[in-house]
């Protein structure tokens, strides 16, 4: 169901970016499980260029009852761009819930302005993909963007609209970074450390996935995977 969009994600970043390997901890790239009706298997793939410190996308497919695609690009930490969020989930066709924004690391107006102002255009475009869905795990004014397509949808819309609309995110992103200034100040760059930092914390903590990896694959790789893959600068809750 997302194989297009992994495809996609790929060309540009190995079109766009001189990508190195990023290493990810043993036995957290690819885990098979059969506890449930239909296999699953969730792979992961992870790189890093001179721009982006962490590029990381994560596959689940439990044939017909999930088909998961969720990712997060990290900048350098001298640019303090928004992360580009992807989280697409498929449970039987019957339920699509896909969201996809330009992350904030701050709220003031003036990184509104800069980095979130410009997605304006493309949401409009795109108000089939922009429900206004209200959040239960997360709070929508921190981490999220006002302009985040967030939306409950059918796979015919997934194939056409999202996929275009993946695409020109992606374009915009690749263009504000190109145009990005990297910081120079060391206080400037610690601020932008503590806020990539502060989103794993936050995003760990809360991630919904949560219940779903320990149901597949158990309770302690789902919490290794979280910890230490996916928002590995969080620290596990006590
Ligand atoms: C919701 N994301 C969800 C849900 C799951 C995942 C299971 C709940 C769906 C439901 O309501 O039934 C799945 N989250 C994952 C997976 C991973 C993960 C598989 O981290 C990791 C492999 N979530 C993100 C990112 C964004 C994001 C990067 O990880 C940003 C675009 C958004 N996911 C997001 C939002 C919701 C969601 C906004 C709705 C949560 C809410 O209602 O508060």
């Amino acid at each position: 169901m997302y194989k297009p969009f992994v495809k996609h994600l790929e060309n540009e970043l190995f079109n766009r970016f001189n990508l190195q390997n990023r290493a990810i901890p043993t036995g957290l790239e690819l885990k098979v499980s059969d506890r449930g009706r239909n296999p699953a298997t969730i792979q992961s793939w992870c790189y890093q260029c001179h721009q982006l410190r962490k590029i990381r996308y994560t596959y689940i497919d439990a044939g017909e009852s999930a088909q998961i695609l969720n990712s997060v690009i990290y900048p350098s930490y001298d640019y303090d761009l928004p992360l580009l969020g992807v989280d697409f989930l498929s449970f039987g066709k019957i339920k699509n819930l896909v969201v996809l924004d330009f992350q904030p690391l701050f709220q003031d107006e003036a990184y509104q302005r800069k980095y979130i102002e410009p997605l304006k255009f493309l949401h409009a475009k795109y108000p089939d993909l922009a429900q206004n869905l209200e959040m239960k795990f997360y709070d929508a004014n921190q981490y999220f963007s006002k302009y985040l397509l967030f939306a409950k949808t059918d796979p015919e819309t997934v194939a056409t609209r999202l996929l275009a609309a993946f695409k020109d995110y992606l374009n915009l992103y690749w263009q504000m970074l190109d145009e990005a200034e990297p910081q120079k100040d060391p206080e400037d760059i610690a601020r932008i450390v503590k806020a990539q930092k502060d989103y794993d914390q936050y995003s760990a903590d809360r991630d919904p996935a949560s219940g779903l990896f320990s149901s597949y694959f158990g309770h302690e790789w789902a919490e290794r995977f979280l910890y230490g893959f996916l928002f590995e600068d969080a620290v596990p809750l006590a």
